[in-house]
């Protein structure tokens, strides 16, 4: 039950300084971080990551979106991290999200709206959608010897 699972901050995230208040929300519920890197993907790497929207018409809107500058990815560990991070990121289009979830509470895009402007939704953050996809794209993004183990203060002095 204890999981990793994958989360970029997305190059609209990174550039409206969301980054720490987002991190903050997934160590406030427990998560540990267990890897992070910045780092800015070329379009072979975003097509690797988004293989399953290649052939989807917003995916060009998708390729710019993701390499118009740097992300930070990182490796999230905790009990049904998979399903727990993504309830806390909420769904896909930030104007129908719930408030008290990351797109909800700091995005305002819509589809009509990404779709007039031909881009992709601006949506700060992906998460890995199921615990396959996890593994998938945990192994993607990074190597085994960049996921660390550590015990947090909790671990160490707590239990
Ligand atoms: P999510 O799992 O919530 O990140 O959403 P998807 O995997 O379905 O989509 C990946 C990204 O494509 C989303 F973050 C936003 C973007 N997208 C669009 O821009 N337009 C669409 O019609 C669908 C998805």
């Amino acid at each position: 039950m204890i999981e990793h699972t994958l989360v970029l901050i997305k190059p609209d995230g990174v550039q409206r300084a969301l980054a720490g208040r987002i991190i903050q929300r997934f160590e406030d519920v427990g998560l540990k971080m267990v890897a992070m890197r910045m780092q800015w993907v070329d379009g072979d790497f975003a097509r690797k990551h988004y293989a399953e929207h290649v052939e989807k018409p917003f995916f060009a809107g998708l390729e710019a979106m993701i390499t118009e500058g740097p992300v930070i990815a990182m490796v999230l560990e905790g009990v049904h991290a998979v399903e727990l991070v993504r309830k806390m990121v909420g769904g896909t289009e930030p104007k129908s999200s719930s408030p008290g979830t990351i797109r909800g509470d700091f995005a305002m895009h819509s589809y009509p709206y990404a779709d007039a402007k031909g881009s992709a939704i601006k949506n700060l953050i992906h998460a890995s959608g199921n615990v396959e996809e996890a593994k998938g794209e945990v192994a993607l993004w990074f190597s085994e010897d960049e996921i660390h183990t550590y015990a947090t203060v909790h671990e160490k002095h707590t239990f």
